[in-house]
Order: structure tokens, then sequence, then C-alpha cells
């Protein structure tokens, strides 16, 4: 029996960082990489792991300490006789299941004990981070049994918990393509390659499946008259080099948008507590912008937009992409919005049907603008046509409110809005 000391280990970013869990106590029986406790930087926080096996003797850190690379946080106790044969136990467990109603009764009865230590245990079963995850995708995390030690819930769990909910409102479909993937594999057809999903893409598919699958989605189309803003745009040129400026009309859009929201307040909230009807408006005005990278959709934040003038959105959207496409962007940046806008006016195409970027409420889509002949009084005139595909959540947007919004929307667009005077 001997007594070895954990210490903080060395990484990276977390020098003189706060303790903000503490998942230990005295006498607690530990195994190697069992987590001690959760340290917190300005940007992220991290699980400590046990290095090796043994019971605790003594914490020697509490939550609200600082501590950095080198600090002690606890001596234990290595005795190694009871975690071997608790290993051994559970080996030969293992041995006896002979089929899988065993092996699903053997997990029933692991997760009731689970159950029953959540029960027992206080509100810290989840990291900061994987709250603020679950939070995001709108999951009670009490509601989830965790698959670590005494119930802990880590983000793998809140990501099964969401598909096994979408499984169970799908379940027809989801049989009938089961038995389809199940009879045939893509191999039985020809040369097949499988590849890794881009990590990115990974991450956002299940803010896209919560989002696709829990909201009401509608969009409503339509087309803004934007012959004179192009006139302005292409107009501007730099007041010292003479030369055009570039902004692209996205940041004209910007703006616009934001004139719209401040009238149509209901399209800047989210809907944080449906059971009990609440509705969180914001009085903020945080654009996200969608941003097409090689490693898959990102979504940052022009902030405060309302006090930002065209010229500077303009530049903080090439500076913003530029970060997201180099994998320099704050993971921060893509939380907290009002409304997002999505452009595929650079690449092409008309319409589309954006999917909303949760927990917002509703998401612009943007064509490209073509020059169109247009019926004005009585005669044809050629103009330059914007199209638009706002999708909204019905829960809380009427169509006719969205018809409303887009109709403001065009006018910020149109000849009578005053971007003149917000370049
Ligand atoms: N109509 C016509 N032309 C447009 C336009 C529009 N609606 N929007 C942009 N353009 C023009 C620009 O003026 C620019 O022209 P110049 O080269 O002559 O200056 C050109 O198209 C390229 O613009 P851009 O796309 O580089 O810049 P942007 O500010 O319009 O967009 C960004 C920035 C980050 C939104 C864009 O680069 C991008 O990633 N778009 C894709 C977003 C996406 O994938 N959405 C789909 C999400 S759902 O899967």
């Amino acid at each position: 029996m001997s007594d070895n000391e954990i210490k903080v280990p060395n990484i990276g970013e977390f020098k003189d960082v706060e303790v903000i869990e503490v998942l230990v106590s005295n006498g607690q029986s530990v195994s190697k990489n069992d987590p001690l406790i959760t340290i917190e930087s300005d940007k992220s926080s991290v699980e400590i792991p046990a290095s090796f096996d043994g019971k605790v003797k003594s914490v020697k850190i509490k939550v609200g300490d600082r501590v950095s690379e080198g600090d002690l946080i606890l001596t234990v106790e290595q005795s190694g006789e009871e975690e071997k044969s608790i290993k051994q136990k559970t080996i030969k467990e293992a041995e006896l299941v002979s089929n899988q109603d065993q092996v699903e009764e053997i997990v029933k009865i692991k997760q009731t004990q689970n159950l029953i230590k959540k029960d027992n245990l206080e509100a810290s079963s989840a990291s900061p981070k994987v709250r603020k995850f679950a939070r995001e995708l709108g999951v009670n995390i009490n509601e989830i049994v965790g698959s670590e030690r005494q119930g802990r819930v880590v983000e793998d769990d809140v990501k099964n918990f969401i598909s096994s909910k979408i499984n169970k409102t799908s379940d027809k479909t989801e049989v009938q393509s089961k038995k389809i993937v199940s009879e045939f594999s893509h191999s039985d057809f020809g040369e097949v390659e499988v590849k890794d999903m881009p990590r990115v893409k990974r991450l956002a598919s299940t803010y896209l499946v919560n989002s696709w699958t829990t909201i009401p989605h509608v969009t409503n189309h339509d087309e803004a008259d934007i012959t004179e803003m192009e006139d302005f745009r292409t107009s501007l040129t730099d007041m010292y080099t003479g030369e055009r400026k570039k902004i692209t009309p996205l940041a004209f859009i910007v703006k616009a948008l934001v004139v719209s929201l401040k009238k149509f307040p209901s399209f800047n909230s989210s809907i944080d507590d449906i059971e009990n009807g609440k509705i969180t408006v914001k009085k903020y005005f945080h654009i996200g912008i969608a941003v097409d990278t090689p490693h898959g959709l990102m979504v940052p934040k022009i902030r405060n937009a309302d006090n930002k003038s065209i010229s500077y959105i303009g530049n903080e959207l090439k500076t913003v992409s530029d970060q997201c496409r180099n994998l320099k962007i704050d993971k921060k940046e893509f939380f907290g919005g009002s409304m997002t806008i999505t452009s595929l006016g650079g690449i092409g195409g008309s319409f589309f049907t954006p999917i909303i970027n949760y927990p917002e409420v509703a998401i612009l889509g943007v064509g490209k603008a073509q020059k169109k002949q247009i019926f004005i009084n009585g005669k044809f005139e050629t103009r330059t046509m914007l199209p638009l595909s706002l999708s909204y959540d019905h829960r809380i947007i009427d169509g006719a409110e969205a018809a409303r919004f887009n109709n403001d929307l065009k006018e910020n667009l149109g000849k009578n809005f005053a971007y003149k005077l917000a370049i």
C-alpha cells in the first residue's frame, strides 16, 4: 500500500485557472482516467483525469481555487487489490453473458443503478461545457442518464438522448430505411470508399437535426428590387485612392435586416421555455452569417450590427469568414445570435429553404440578384431583383407576419431606404 500524488498536468492555455468542480471526495475509489476536477479558462473547460487506480486519501483543493501546472490535486492510496477484484468480477459477469437478452438485462440494471446514484448526486452531474451544449439544444440535462461513473453526463449522452427522441418520433420511416440498408450494402453495386465526415459537419449535424425535427418550419419567398441599392453600392469609391470600394450586397442586407428586426421583435426572439409559454426577446442585434468553409458550414456573428456602418460590416464579414476558413475563430462566436443570414448570392441560385439556426426563430436565405423585366406603372422596366427566402418558426411567427416582415425588408433594401446614411 502506497500514497501517490496527482498533480495538475501541462495543458497548454490552462494556467492560473479556476477549479469549477471537484468530482471526488476522501475515501472514494477511483480508476485511471476517471475525472477528478474540472478547471475552466476564459475559453473552455477541461476535466483532469486520475493517472492511476486507488482510493482518494486527501483532496487538496476546493471549488474556486486557482491552479496551474504542478499544483497538487489530491493524494491517492494505491492498494491495487480492491480495483483488481472489481475488474475480475466484471470480466466474469461478461463471460456469463451468452445472449443478447442477457446483455440488455445487464445494461438495464446498470442504468437503474446509475439512476439511483444520480438521484443522490448534487446538481453537478455534468461539466459546464456539457450543460451549455445541452442547453443550446434545448435539452433538460436532468432527464439524461449519463454513461460515466455515477451517472455523469457527457457530450455523447446528450447526442444519444436527442437521437433516441428523434428515433421514437419517426419509428416507421426508420424501420423501413433500416430494412433497405440491411438488405444491401453500397458495395454490392460497385466500388465505394468509406471516409470520415469532417468534424465540423459532425458537430453541425446534431444542431441541424434538432432544429429540423423540433421547429415547425415555413418558408416565404419574395424578391426585393435592389436596383438603386446596387447603383449606389457599385458607385462607392475609396476617398483616398479613388478605387472602387469592395462591399458586397450582404453588408447592406445585414443593415436592412436590423431595421426590420427592430420593427418585428418576435423575429429577434427565442422560445426557451415552451412548457410555460415564455419567449425571450433580445434587445441586441447580433446577426449570424453562414460561412462556407472547406471544413463545413460555420455561423459566426456580426455583433451589435445596429451600431456599425455598412463599410465596417463589409470589412468584418471578410475578417470573420477568413477566421472561420482558417479555424481561427473563437467557438463563442457561434452562439448568441438574433437571426441568421445565409447568402448563396456569390455562388448562384435563387430560392431555397434555409434551416433555422436554433435557438433563433428565423433565418433569411439570399439568392443571386439578377436583372429582370418587371411590369411597373403600365410598362416593363429592367430592374435588379434579389431573391429572398425567409424561414421562420411557425410556433411564434405567423405567415401574415412573415409576409409583412418581407415587405418591410424589401422597403429597407429599396430606393427609399436611408442606407446612404449608414455607409
Ligand atoms: N447577388 C449577386 N451577387 C452577389 C450577391 C448577390 N446576392 N452576393 C454576393 N454577390 C457577389 C459579390 O458582390 C462578389 O462580387 P465581386 O467579386 O464582383 O465583388 C461575389 O458575389 C462574391 O461574394 P462573396 O460570396 O465572396 O461575399 P459575400 O459577402 O456575399 O458572402 C460569405 C460572404 C461568407 C457569406 C460567403 O463567402 C459564403 O460563404 N457564402 C456561402 C454561405 C452558404 O454556404 N450558405 C448556405 C448555408 S445552407 O447550407
